[in-house]
């Protein structure tokens, strides 16, 4: 098992035409979950069109199976309201990651794989899987957020296993025994 432990990182971009949610605009963050891992982006004040360009890391022990975003307006007197939500696959990333070790890449950037829209994601258009510098990445993705009268995110997904050496066999170790630890 110790070998799937590796390193996600979700790197939100921007926002694109968020919904009203205050008087005129959105005080818009974005709420990321992992598996039981969540981690949230700042929040921009008064902002449809939000640029966050904020990396969130995920130590995970086993590749979770997909990506769950949520995207809420900032309120000060009383609960964040609900601004749309979306999720993504991971499952390409993953399958990747075989098909990576058994091409035995070490050099320069492939495209491994293209990704549709379809029903496992909320993408917008076609997205791409490359290999680069050992990371697995998707890069700018598009998604579309639902439940919400407007609104999509722009991200970059890169997953870093331990096998590339980029996370170190060490700290990769330690990772999966604190996540081992939890009930
Ligand atoms: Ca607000």
């Amino acid at each position: 098992m110790g070998e799937t432990c590796g390193l996600l990182k979700v790197i939100i971009s921007e926002g694109k035409r968020l919904a009203i949610r205050d008087f005129r605009s959105s005080d818009p963050y974005v709420l990321v979950r992992v598996g039981n891992q969540t981690a949230k982006t700042k929040v921009i004040n008064s902002c449809l069109n939000p640029v966050w360009n904020e990396e969130l890391n995920f130590f995970v022990k086993e590749p979770p199976s997909e990506l769950k975003l949520e995207v809420f307006d900032r309120d000060r007197f009383k609960s964040d309201d609900k601004m749309g939500h979306a999720c993504l696959s991971l499952q390409p990333i993953f399958s990747s990651t075989k098909l990576k070790r058994a091409l035995q890449l070490s050099t320069g950037e492939t495209k491994l794989r293209k990704v549709a829209p379809n029903a496992d994601n909320c993408l917008l258009d076609d997205s791409f899987v490359t290999y680069a510098n050992g990371e697995i990445r998707m890069q700018d993705v598009r998604l579309r957020l639902c439940d919400v009268e407007t609104g999509e995110l722009l991200l970059t997904v890169k997953w870093i296993d331990q096998s590339t050496g980029t996370v170190s066999a060490d700290a990769a170790n330690k990772i999966c025994k604190a996540d081992a630890a939890v009930p």
